[in-house]
């Protein structure tokens, strides 16, 4: 395969040159082109994935050799600073309390469902680690304990799945948008915040994140192709956990990888072990960079496991054998970020004590939270959907008062 670097070199008839802001325009001396002087290589060794996965950290817990961490020229990564590991390491610690924590409390009867990212901990937190103050994440329902790396309070993050109306917190204030149920439109949100971003001239980067089966949308497939026609800095963050409920990823795609997708759309893909936190630290950290810069979109899969069932409702012993979930809790990623600080020397007893101490404190902060029942008035279904109501809904909010009505007279 051969990819051309100069995208300027397009019918004119066909491709006109922009007229205003808002068409995409002769793509600029741009992401590949700069790639190539940049790095030295090829576009189409810019845009395909390296040939393996991006593992520093290994299982055991130990470094790997710089020859086999999956780099090669032009996807060559540098190790996270202490702080930055560290500052992971709390909250991976606190993420998988608050997985715990919650599926207990679903079972109690005061959470109504939580899609559970254990396993998926060193994912949630590269994505909120690896972004700046400014910058927007656009995460999916399982993707609860990124929102709280990110510095959402744990409670109003949890809102949603109460069966509350509303989403809990501000996603304009906190730059996260609401946790998205319908699979991938988080993905058409994030670009659109990208494309207005860039048309306002901010450097503001989106991480727009979604699973595999979402990668089978024709969404998916909108935002991305939408971003690198208007060249827009946002990371595509595919949390690859093998499976669409009960669909194993085999039976949905059989491209070599989901990061092979970006090339088709004229972006860099990349795959990383989605279990090694501090790969995922770089990998997202260089992605996000390089799409402040300038480059265009990124893609990046993690290679990662639901070690839990879908959600409370799933029963994932029905499509999965015990033993698979073995070979994956073997490579967990908090237990391998926990033996590699340990053994650098940065974690101590004392320190490790800390953390899970500051763990408790949110788990009894959700059960507290949670505790009571939420109030719901059923007619604010129908109060924040348009600013004047479609007659449709007039007509439904009048069907819902008769019933509620009529169910009253009957007490
Ligand atoms: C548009 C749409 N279609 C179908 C569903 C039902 N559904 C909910 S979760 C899910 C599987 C999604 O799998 P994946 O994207 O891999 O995310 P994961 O749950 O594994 O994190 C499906 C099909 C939905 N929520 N939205
Ligand atoms: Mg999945």
């Amino acid at each position: 395969m051969t990819i051309s670097a100069d995208h300027t070199a397009q019918d004119p008839d066909t491709n006109p040159p922009a007229s205003n802001a808002a068409a995409p325009g002769p793509v600029p001396e741009d992401a590949a082109s700069g790639a190539v002087r940049k790095f030295g290589i090829t576009v189409e060794d810019y845009m395909l994935p390296a040939r393996h996965q991006i593992q520093m950290v290994g299982p055991d817990g130990t470094l790997n050799p710089h020859t086999e961490q999956g780099s090669q020229p032009g996807h060559e990564y540098a190790l996270p600073g202490d702080e930055e590991l560290m500052a992971a390491y709390e909250q991976l610690v606190i993420g998988r309390r608050v997985n715990d924590q919650n599926s207990a409390l679903v079972r109690q009867g005061r959470m109504a469902v939580y899609p559970s990212s254990h396993g998926q901990e060193a994912c949630q937190v590269a994505a909120a680690l690896c972004l700046s103050e400014g910058d927007w994440m656009f995460p999916t329902y399982r993707d609860s304990v990124a929102i709280m790396a990110r510095g959402i309070d744990p409670v109003q993050t949890m809102t949603l799945f109460r069966g509350d109306w509303h989403g809990g917190y501000n996603p304009a204030e906190h730059k996260v948008g609401i946790q998205c149920t319908p699979l991938t439109t988080q993905l058409l949100h994030g670009v659109g915040v990208a494309h207005a971003a860039k048309l306002r001239g901010e450097d503001t980067v989106v991480l727009a994140m979604c699973g595999d089966g979402a990668t089978s949308e024709g969404d998916f497939h909108e935002a991305l192709n939408f971003a690198a026609v208007f060249h827009l800095p946002v990371v595509f963050f595919v949390q690859n956990n093998q499976y669409a409920i009960s669909v194993p990823l085999a039976h949905q795609s059989v491209a070599p990888s989901l990061a092979h997708k970006a090339v088709g759309y004229g972006m860099a893909g990349e795959r990383v072990d989605g279990n090694d936190t501090v790969a995922l630290l770089a990998v997202l950290g260089r992605a996000v960079r390089l799409a402040r810069e300038g480059s265009g979109p990124l893609l990046v899969e993690a290679h990662t496991y639901r070690m839990q069932a879908h959600t409370n409702a799933d029963d994932a012993t029905r499509y999965r054998q015990d033993s698979e979930v073995a070979e994956w809790v073997a490579k967990d990623p908090l237990s391998r970020m926990k033996t590699y600080l340990t053994g650098r020397g940065l974690l101590d007893g004392r320190r490790a004590a800390a953390i899970a101490e500051k763990a408790e404190a949110v788990a009894s902060q959700l059960r507290e939270g949670l505790s009571e029942d939420v109030l719901v008035d059923p007619q604010d279904l129908f109060k924040y959907v348009f600013s004047t109501p479609t007659p449709q809904l007039k007509e439904q909010s009048a069907m819902l008062a008769d019933e509620l009505a009529r169910e009253e007279a009957a007490k």
